[in-house]
């Protein structure tokens, strides 16, 4: 009686639900890297890479805890390239007679894992995964009868149920949300502590050579490779971010500096969605680094709310609302993506500076994915499944449950306003305020027509025209479509015309 436990890349956590009975003597623990999941789009060689290594790591543990461990490299002669195929051929070499599975955290991987049973002739048992705060049942119980699922609604329950600064009843410092503390420009002459960097060890250069040789045609460097993949690595992330950029990372967060790409963030998306560390302890670290004293509220609440709240609700939003969610388009968004996203040349300097950033180093933080690239897809009117599958590929941290929701829902309003109540559509103004890029950019963003007049400009006002049937009814778009209707018509013509060549010669595919 041998029960195989199938751990996918993303279930690299020792308390996973699939390995919580683990039995040494008689189980066998199978991981797999195969050839579609590098492939199904063609992600960054770093992603690749992080996920590999630390796949082959965390076999490394299991197998050093005493574990039998079946793993599938990527070469390996007999490798079938495909998750069903890999799990068919382990419980036949292996004679298992039971498969016990984490749930995917993926629609596409959980489709397959329903044929698992009828493919493997074995049963196959699908846990729970409670890795998270919110359970999908306790999501569904929340969302159940509410006209909109505001993320603020659910974050301050989260912070209920969970006690995570609470004095009580009462939010710590008497206020759910300290956003309006952290809107602040980074000075130029502010020192930005870099992240740690994790050499790689042999493991992981085995891995790179692999990578290099078979994916490194993908866009993105894979070299240097300085992401943790190891638990004991991650926490060492963590520590570092703690003590040395959380303090600042609520002033900051929204800043945008040429020089700073990763700013006062924790770039710990990426070891979280891997399993490397779990997102309640994270929090835990945030939390008693402010009751010590070490960082200020607005900065521990502001880390903390993307965690429990975003994390948690974008996981919510797209369990609930699969597979339809990635269907909708609701702006009837159809152009393709352009080229600027895959690196060719652009005058725009905030787009070149973004794209290289994610080239170099497969992580943009979240107002430059949000307020740049996702804002200028949403004002050109790019095509929702082409935007998503390049967020999808391009960043370490990126998996389809927390992508899809931030790209489709928040960036691009294709799903009609189910997370945000109106379009984060913003002109230049934004971009000037919040980053540096403008001094270096060959546009002014205090033009607002002709050739100096920055790109945002033009597409902000096009976007709101063409777009007035859809969004000129949202009680929140009232103000910029009172200030469009003082446009003549003289002005709308030129607006369009404009934004036409704009798309025709920047925006080119
Ligand atoms: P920090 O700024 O340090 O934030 C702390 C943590 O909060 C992150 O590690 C992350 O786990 C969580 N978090 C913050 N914002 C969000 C959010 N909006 N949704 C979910 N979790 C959040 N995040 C991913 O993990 N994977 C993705 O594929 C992804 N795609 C995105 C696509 C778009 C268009 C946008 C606008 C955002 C996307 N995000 C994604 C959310 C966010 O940008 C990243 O989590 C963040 O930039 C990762 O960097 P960090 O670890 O330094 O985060
Ligand atoms: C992202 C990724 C990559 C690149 N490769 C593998 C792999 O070879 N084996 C594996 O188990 N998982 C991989 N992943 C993660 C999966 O694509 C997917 O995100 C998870 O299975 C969750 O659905
Ligand atoms: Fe970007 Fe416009 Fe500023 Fe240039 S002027 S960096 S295009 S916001």
């Amino acid at each position: 009686m041998t029960t195989l436990r199938f751990v996918l890349g993303d279930q690299l956590t020792r308390g996973v639900s699939s390995l919580r009975d683990l039995d040494l003597a008689r189980d066998v623990v199978c991981l797999a890297e195969v050839h579609e999941e590098a492939t199904y789009v063609p992600h960054h060689p770093q992603k690749i890479a992080l996920f590999f290594s630390a796949m082959r790591h965390f076999a490394d543990a299991l197998r050093a805890e005493g574990a039998t461990v079946d793993y599938l490299r990527l070469d390996d002669a007999h490798n079938p390239g495909g998750f069903t195929a890999a799990l068919v051929a382990a419980v036949r070499r292996h004679g298992a007679t039971r498969v016990v599975v984490t749930e995917p955290s993926e629609f596409r991987v959980r489709e397959l894992a329903d044929g698992w049973t009828s493919a493997t002739g074995v049963p196959v048992e699908l846990r729970d995964d409670d890795r998270f705060f919110c359970s999908h049942a306790r999501f569904r119980r929340w969302a159940q009868g509410r006209k909109g699922l505001r993320m603020e609604f659910f974050y301050r329950e989260m912070r209920r149920e969970t006690g995570l600064l609470m004095e009580g009843d009462e939010p710590a410092g008497g206020q759910w949300n300290f956003d309006h503390d952290n809107r602040k420009r980074m000075p130029a002459t502010l020192p930005v502590p870099h992240p740690p960097r994790f050499a790689p060890d042999a493991i992981t250069r085995e891995v790179l050579d692999l990578v290099a040789a078979r994916y490194g045609h993908h866009f993105g460097a894979l070299e240097p490779f300085a992401w943790p993949v190891t638990r004991a690595d991650a926490l060492r992330a963590l520590d570092d971010f703690v003590t040395a950029r959380l303090a600042r990372f609520g002033d900051y967060q929204d800043a945008m500096r040429d020089d700073a790409p990763f700013g006062f963030h924790s770039l710990l998306a990426a070891a979280m969605n891997l399993g490397l560390l779990l997102p309640r302890e994270v929090c835990d670290r945030a939390v008693d680094a402010w009751r010590q004293g070490l960082a200020p509220l607005n900065a521990v609440e502001g880390f903390v709310r993307q965690i429990l709240g975003w994390r948690e609700y974008v996981r919510g939003v797209y369990w609930l609302n699969m597979p339809g969610y990635a269907q909708g388009n609701a702006l009837s968004a159809r152009r393709p993506l352009p080229a600027a996203y895959w690196g060719a040349p652009t005058p725009m300097r905030c787009v070149a500076r973004c794209v290289d950033d994610t080239r170099r180093n497969a992580y943009a933080h979240h107002i430059q994915r949000l307020m740049v690239t996702g804002n200028l897809a949403l004002l050109a009117g790019v095509a929702p499944d082409e935007v998503e599958r390049w967020y999808l590929a391009v960043y370490a941290d990126a998996l389809d449950w927390v992508e899809l929701p931030n790209t489709h829902g928040m960036a691009l309003y294709a799903d009609g306003g189910v997370m945000a109540s109106k379009p984060y559509a913003a002109s230049g103004a934004y971009i000037a305020r919040m980053s540096d890029y403008c001094a270096g950019c060959a546009f002014d963003p205090d033009e607002k027509l002709g050739p100096r007049a920055c790109p945002f400009n033009v597409l902000y006002w096009a976007f709101l025209m063409e777009n007035e049937a859809a969004l000129a009814g949202n009680p929140r778009m009232a103000m910029p479509y009172k200030n469009l209707a003082r446009f003549d018509p003289a002005r709308r013509a030129a607006i369009a015309a404009q934004a036409d060549d704009i798309r025709r010669t920047l925006l080119a595919p």
